[in-house]
């Protein structure tokens, strides 16, 4: 496991190859078939836009995010076997992933932290990256010029530990190379019901 740290009460840890190429590319193809995807809309500046991505709310409580309420879906088989494997190696608990499909390179995620209150004071959070590689950047809620940037490759296993979400945003920016499908997982552990 690799670890990069942001600052001295931020670590970031890194598996590059948490899931071999061919279990993950499998998963890409069968899961962008078979889950419930939707794609949220939000307002900025008044207008309803819909989100670059599509995204599916599996696990035990509801989530609201980006001001839109998901209704969790069950577990499935593959879904609980994966999140007890993080869970070993984390040694985290988590109940409830957040599941984004970037379609091609110009599906996104913008500057965030994963700070709602469901999660708590200091959410620790573990990131799956399936399929295409893409950049993810942060940068220092209190000095936005501070960023470290890394690569997000098929089947790494990101972990955001200590303080990452209250002092640092996360962004997946746009790229204009034709790539195809990644789908990301966010393993949460919410604390409270909404
Ligand atoms: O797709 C990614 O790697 C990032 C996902 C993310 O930032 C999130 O779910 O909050």
């Amino acid at each position: 496991m690799q670890q990069i740290p942001l600052d001295p009460s931020c670590t970031l840890s890194l598996l590059p190859q948490f899931i071999d190429t061919k279990e993950s590319d499998k998963l890409v193809r069968k899961w962008t078939k078979e889950l419930n995807w939707v794609q949220s809309e939000i307002f900025i500046y008044g207008k309803k836009v819909a989100i670059p991505r599509l995204n599916a709310w599996y696990g035990d409580k509801a989530y609201a995010y980006s001001g839109t309420q998901f209704a969790a879906q069950p577990w499935t088989t593959e879904l609980a076997e994966l999140k007890a494997r993080i869970e070993q190696t984390s040694n985290l608990e988590f109940n409830s992933v957040l599941i984004n499909w970037y379609r091609d390179g110009q599906d996104s995620m913008g500057w965030h932290s994963d700070d709602e209150k469901c999660l708590g004071d200091a959410p620790q959070i573990a990131s799956l990256s399936l399929g295409e590689s893409r950049r993810f950047i942060f940068r220092e809620k209190s000095d936005h010029s501070n960023k470290k940037e890394m690569l997000l490759s098929n089947g790494s296993l990101l972990l955001m530990l200590g303080e990452t979400q209250r002092l640092w945003q996360h962004s997946l920016p746009k790229t204009r190379k034709s790539i195809g499908d990644r789908v990301n997982l966010t393993f949460r552990q919410i604390e409270h019901l909404l």
